[in-house]
């Protein structure tokens, strides 16, 4: 089986890690399989949203431990190499895809698998799913965007509690806090995520791209700045379709028929 499932359906393209005996831990093949999910739905017209889980009781369990050696004998690992070449590249295609990404997150995140889940637009998790920077287990620094993420998500003492013990939070924590969107039951997670997906992909997709795009440079902007940005990207907004045809709909009251242009 394939370490990573795709499949497009209502224009919504869904993301499945698959390596349940390792609670989706990444290997290099798990890597290459998400980064290419990723650019094909950078790529393809077809997709409006994107919805990402896992396989299994976990969501993602970060680096897969068991491929590195850390034997008394082994070389020093640079642990750079893997980031510059997989978790980076990927946290940045997420971020910048002009498209939502919704995640499922429906068992244990941890590590990178934790900061993979934040990483995505809107985070929704089964009620028995959680959180845990394990990283400081092991001596690591939060990684993948993690360090970025929970500050701005939660504020800093919460992240620093987070980042320092690396205990598991609990999903209803983590909705009460502020570090996800929403809980569902364990057995309505996946038709609520899709139902939301699906929502989204057939919304005005082009608009979700451009205040993605205001959102997540708000963090480093003056409010200057951000006055200007929201600005230009209005003045992209309302020159599409997908603005025209939701006043149109407004005036004649009736439903919207979008099409991400
Ligand atoms: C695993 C893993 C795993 C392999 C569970 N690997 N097998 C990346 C590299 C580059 C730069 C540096 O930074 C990073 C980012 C990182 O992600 S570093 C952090 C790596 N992840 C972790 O430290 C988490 C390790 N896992 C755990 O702490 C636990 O497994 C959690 C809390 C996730 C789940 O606990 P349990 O529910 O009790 O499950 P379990 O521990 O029994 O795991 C089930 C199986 O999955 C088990 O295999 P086995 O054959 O014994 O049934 C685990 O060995 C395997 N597994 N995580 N990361």
């Amino acid at each position: 089986m394939a370490s990573v499932l795709v499949s497009l359906d209502s224009s919504v393209l869904s993301i499945t890690l698959n390596r349940p005996e390792k609670l989706n831990a990444f290997n290099p093949d798990m890597h290459k399989l998400l980064r290419e999910a990723i650019e094909r739905a950078a790529g393809d017209a077809q997709v409006r949203a994107v919805l990402l889980s896992g396989a299994g009781r976990g969501f993602c369990a970060g680096q897969d431990l068991s491929e590195r050696d850390v034997s008394p004998g082994a070389a020093p690992i640079d642990l750079a190499v893997s980031l510059g070449s997989n978790y980076n590249p990927l946290v940045r295609k997420m971020r910048e895809l002009p498209k939502p990404i919704v995640c499922a997150v429906n068992g244990v995140a941890a590590g990178a698998g934790a900061n993979l889940a934040l990483a995505c637009d809107l985070v929704l998790a089964a009620r028995s799913a959680s959180f845990i920077q394990s990283f400081s287990k092991i001596g690591l620094v939060p990684d993948s965007g993690g360090t970025y993420f929970l500050p701005r998500l939660v504020g800093s003492a919460r992240a620093m509690g987070l980042a320092l013990l690396a205990d598991k939070l609990a999903a209803e924590e983590a909705e009460r806090i502020g570090l996800i969107w929403k809980v569902f039951d364990d057995d309505a997670l996946t038709k609520e995520a899709t139902a939301i997906a699906q929502r989204l992909a057939a919304g005005p997709t082009r608009g979700y791209g451009l205040l993605k795009k205001a959102l997540y440079l708000s963090g480093g902007n003056s409010l200057d700045a951000q006055l200007d940005l929201e600005r230009d990207l209005q003045r992209e907004a309302g020159f599409s379709h997908d603005y025209r045809e939701g006043v149109s709909a407004f005036k004649e009251k009736r439903t919207p028929a979008f099409k991400g242009k």
